[in-house]
């Protein structure tokens, strides 16, 4: 099966959207059955594809999905239709760590689906997993029976079967798809994916970049390739569209334009999603745009479980900054998690003991976990140093739900290539004191009180506090 496929992955491309790294493959569905169905595109890899045109239907204005793609459609008698193939994948999170996922068209997550308001829609959705499965369309109103919950709306989708799902997509803004149908297990193995309805007049809430993606969660011991299905809460990958930093790309944007990034949440806990040097507003909810005399700034915002948002800011400051989840534990990868706390421990005996016995070991951070950034001890294969990275100061030391928003003033409209690290100004990065250091000054140290008052004053007060 996949050798086939990378037979017609190279047969087809230089066929239209293949240039932009789709390929279109049938597989294990015969031709005939194939042959009324809209074909099945694949992407090979964790690129981040530039926004893909539209080239038939109503125009819009297309995202960016972060280390991702958006699928291609058809129109058939004024229906836009795709399809979405169920299929075990294998998602690369970050160079050194392949995962076995389940996902759509051989990635996880799943392709952005993105149509304009008022199109009817038509989904072909074929199963290639080994269980029955269904896809929920998160967040659109459409006719009870095309909802997809499993047993309540439709029967489930079994094995080697294609069921069809068509309705109109009623309202402009974010959307979210994912199987109800052994939720625990699926969402666990990776399956989701983004969905955007334009709105019908291409310049509402037109930006000048508009990017994308997904939050979720991973519990995949180091050394190993599945993710443990059952862990409700301890988590060990936290990632932004199945990938963990170093491997997300950094979101591109040319200085002074108007950037959205739209977030959906598909773990099991809320994100405080952080972006440093610019404030942003939160421009759309779950349930909509947000009218902007009802918007207020954030640095900030929170996103809780099955939920979406849309943030927008004028990306005023050039240079690198920051963009991650504010839960520290979020940016870290597997072998962050579960390790002992010896700050303050004197390890130097031990490990001369243990260092007999394993050549290569060493305890994890006496003086905090800082010089874990920096050294590479020999990990199992196929897992990732809790924090890693490089950046033109030294090691970032951050992982999993963490990138960087590059601003820069020479980048060219609809250029989302990486400029590399941002060139400070002269005089503008902060720097190391060589002078002297004079004696810190301390308060009151003439004054007749005692010291034991100052403990007790410590807390501002609305009224006369006593040491006056
Ligand atoms: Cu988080």
């Amino acid at each position: 099966m996949v050798s086939s496929r990378r037979r017609d992955f190279i047969k087809n491309a230089a066929k239209g959207a293949v240039g932009l790294g789709v390929a279109f493959a049938a597989t294990s569905v015969s031709r005939v059955a194939l042959a009324a169905l809209p074909e099945i595109a694949t992407v090979n890899g964790p690129k981040t594809l530039p926004p893909a045109l539209p080239d038939s239907g109503r125009p819009f204005h297309p995202v960016v999905t972060l280390n991702g793609w958006s699928l291609p459609w058809r129109i058939k008698n004024g229906w836009k239709e795709f399809h979405l193939v169920a299929e075990p994948v294998i998602r690369e999170f970050a160079p050194g760590m392949k995962t076995h996922l389940w996902g759509y068209n051989g990635q996880s997550p799943g392709p952005t689906i993105e149509v304009v308001e008022g199109d009817k829609v038509r989904i072909f959705v074929t199963n290639r997993l080994p269980e029955h499965t269904t896809i929920h369309w998160h967040g659109q109103p459409l006719p009870n029976g095309m909802d997809g919950v499993g047993g309540l709306n439709q029967p489930q989708i079994k094995p080697g079967k294609t069921f069809v799902y068509e309705f109109e997509a009623m309202r402009s803004g974010t959307f979210m798809y994912h199987p109800h149908a052994d939720e625990m297990v699926q969402m666990a193995m990776g399956m989701m994916g983004f969905w955007v309805t334009h709105p019908k007049d291409p310049d509402f809430m037109k930006v000048d970049r508009d990017f994308c993606f997904l939050l979720s969660s991973y519990d995949i011991d180091p050394g190993s390739y599945t993710p443990k299905i059952a862990t409700m809460t301890d988590f060990n990958l936290w990632s932004f569209n199945s990938r963990v930093f170093p491997g997300i790309d950094p979101l591109v944007c040319r200085q002074n334009d108007r950037v959205r990034i739209r977030v959906g949440n598909l773990t099991m806990t809320n994100h405080p999603i952080h972006l440093h040097g610019m404030e942003f507003v939160v421009a759309g909810t779950d349930g909509g745009w947000i009218r902007p005399e009802a918007r207020w700034p954030e640095v900030t915002t929170d996103i809780a479980v099955g939920q979406m948002r849309a943030i927008e800011f004028d990306a005023y400051l050039p240079g690198d900054w920051a963009f991650h989840c504010h839960k520290s534990h979020h940016t870290m990868n597997a072998m962050g998690h579960d390790v002992p706390t010896m700050i303050g421990v004197d390890t130097k005996d031990i490990n001369n003991k243990i260092k007999n016995l394993i050549p290569d070991y060493m305890s994890m951070g006496e003086n905090g976990m800082a010089s874990m950034g920096e050294m590479q001890m020999p990990l199992p294969k196929n897992t990732l140093p809790m924090m890693t990275g490089n950046g033109q100061f030294g090691p970032i030391e951050m992982g999993g739900m963490f990138t960087v928003v590059k601003v820069r003033e020479n980048q060219k409209p609809g250029d989302y290539s990486d400029p590399g690290w941002y060139q400070n100004p002269k005089g503008t990065v902060a720097y190391e004191w060589t002078g002297s250091v004079d004696k810190p000054h301390r308060a009151h140290t003439d004054t007749k009180m005692p010291n034991s008052m100052e403990l007790k004053v410590r807390k501002p007060h609305s009224h006369k506090h006593k040491c006056e």
